[in-house]
């Protein structure tokens, strides 16, 4: 195989989680009376609670206190969790346990690198608490995406040098993280169309393996 360890994002690239992350954040903005909609929820992908929060902030019609700030990010955090609180290996997104099956089967390392704080109550709820070789996530890391901070720790977890690491992202600041970790990056899904990822799929069912073999 072309790499010897693969890290995945969590939350767009395992799991249907980047929707319960939309439902939290609407809720929040309907409650505060800010507008908020899917293409702004997009720029939050990939980037940590707080500076999801600035980007919802973005559309707010007065300033918010660091009090106020912490609070709506605990109120939908709050929201998220209770949502994935009935995720089940079913939630795991297609093409994702075949692909990694066949890596592993190959040789192939495989990590989690996902910004999430929540990660490993969602790699509980989806039955892959004990699957992955190691697991990079916001709880380790000072910078989230597109810092590629939580990719380079993977990397170093893993014990392999970031240059025979492909990362698979659903998010722009996801791509940009794992480029600027010198890594390559199949992007998957439709926000990642516009980046230099290199390689990009519909989803990771419709990914040619052969370009990696
Ligand atoms: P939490 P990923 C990211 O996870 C999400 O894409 C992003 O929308 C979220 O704000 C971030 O995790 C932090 O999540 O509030 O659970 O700590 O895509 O890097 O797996
Ligand atoms: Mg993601």
């Amino acid at each position: 195989m072309k790499y010897k360890a693969v890290i995945f994002d969590l939350d767009g690239v395992i799991v249907t989680t980047d929707e319960c992350h939309y439902k939290g954040w609407k809720k929040l903005a309907d409650e505060e009376g800010i507008y908020f909609d899917r293409e702004i929820n997009r720029r939050q992908r990939g980037v940590s609670r707080m500076e999801s929060l600035e980007v919802l902030l973005e559309k707010a019609e007065r300033t918010y206190t660091q009090e106020e700030k912490t609070e709506m990010a605990e109120r939908k955090n709050n929201y998220y969790r209770e949502y994935i609180k009935s995720l089940t290996p079913a939630d795991t997104l297609p093409g994702v346990m075949d692909f990694c099956s066949y890596l592993r089967e190959n040789g192939v390392k495989l990590a989690i690198g996902s910004s999430s704080k929540n990660t490993p109550t969602i790699l509980a709820g989806i039955g892959l608490d004990n699957y992955f070789d190691a697991v990079a996530d916001g709880n380790q890391i000072k910078n989230s995406k597109p810092d590629p901070e939580v990719f380079l720790l993977a990397a170093k977890l893993l014990g392999i040098d970031p240059a025979d690491c492909m990362v698979v992202e659903d998010a722009e600041a996801g791509v940009e993280a794992a480029l600027a970790g010198g890594m390559d990056v199949l992007g998957v899904g439709d926000s990642v169309v516009n980046t230099n990822a290199t390689y990009k799929a519909e989803s990771l069912a419709k990914f040619n393996i052969d370009l990696i073999k």
